[in-house]
């Protein structure tokens, strides 16, 4: 990932070189979603939240705005908000900002310290009174956290939940739970299982920043893993998998053609894709099936107008 500096360390660039190849030389081809995101990446990303199509972002700001005085259980005080994933704190601030907040200590996991630590010293800064702890890790595996408050709230928002497979997102889920320990919360935002109608414009966009984002992807490559992809060679596509409930993102090749990538040649046929994300889509019943395997209990559920997009309010044991 890049520093402040913009010069990618060596042992990040081995690990996207590593995951590329993984990827690119198993059959059918595929590349890692969490590779989209350098900066050029998070600032599409960001593009991508504004647009009309992309309802998520709006639809669960909105939700969460409505839900932020009920989300807090019944005796929580003096109470810590773990956020999975969280490089970006806006989603949390709907839940700091309140003047009757019970969160006096906001942990935020990632595997980019650079972000995290950016996000350290503008939540310091306007927050004065909470205690901010970055933690560099990767939030798939179980962690040990540094010793919390009998309250905690683990927090996954923006369906990030919905880029894994659904055992990934139950081992997910169980490894937070180990995490956070006995007794914690877990608030979780979805997005639902929808008409394909509203899904594909949401990762189609008439403007073309998903595409752009999409095609980002080998450009990053092109840059850390002196790869020669041609962008113009390759086309973005998101289609609709019914079977798995999900939305996929693909990057077609237009025609055949060679590439090279860290020194080994890649093959790919006319039409030939590289399968780059999944996106999940749920329905409320199947996001609970996933909860309860991973040993939570369902609170609460809500849910926007037009059933649109979930937050869940699940409880440990
Ligand atoms: C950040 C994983 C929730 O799946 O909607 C947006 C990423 N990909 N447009 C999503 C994404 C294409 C996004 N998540």
């Amino acid at each position: 990932m890049p520093n402040d500096t913009g010069v990618v360390p060596r042992d990040a660039r081995a690990e996207v070189v590593a995951a590329a190849l993984a990827g690119l030389t198993a059959t059918p081809k595929t590349l890692p979603a969490m590779l989209f995101y350098d900066d050029e990446g998070c600032r599409l990303f960001y593009e991508i939240t504004r647009l009309p199509e992309y309802y998520l972002t709006r639809t669960e700001t909105d939700l969460l705005t409505s839900i932020a005085a009920d989300v807090v259980p019944d005796g929580f005080d003096d109470a810590v908000l773990v956020e999975f994933g969280g490089s970006d704190e806006t989603k949390a601030r709907i839940l700091l900002d309140r003047a009757d907040t019970p969160f006096h200590t906001y942990v935020s996991i990632d595997v980019a310290a650079p972000a995290l630590g950016a996000l350290r010293d503008r939540m310091v800064a306007s927050h004065p009174g909470l205690t901010v702890v970055p933690v560099v890790a990767d939030f798939m595996q179980p962690l040990r956290l540094p010793p919390l408050s009998a309250s905690r709230m683990g927090f996954f928002p923006g369906s990030t939940i919905g880029n894994l497979d659904p055992a990934a997102a139950t081992a997910f889920l169980a490894a937070a739970r180990m995490s956070l320990g006995e007794d914690a919360w877990f608030l979780l935002g979805a997005d639902l299982r929808k008409s394909p109608r509203i899904l594909l414009p949401a990762y189609n966009d008439s403007a073309g920043v998903t595409a752009a984002f999409n095609l980002n992807l080998l450009r990053r490559l092109n840059r850390e893993a002196e790869a020669d992809f041609d962008l113009a060679a390759f086309r973005h596509e998101a289609v609709w998998n019914d079977r798995d409930s999900r939305i996929e993102m693909h990057l077609v090749s237009t025609r055949e053609q060679v590439v090279r990538l860290a020194g080994q040649t890649l093959r790919f046929r006319e039409a030939e894709s590289i399968h780059t994300e999944n996106s999940y889509k749920h329905t409320e019943a199947r996001l609970i099936e996933i909860a309860r395997k991973a040993g939570w209990a369902i609170e609460r559920v809500w849910k926007d107008g037009a059933g649109l997009f979930g937050v869940f309010l699940l409880r440990g044991g």
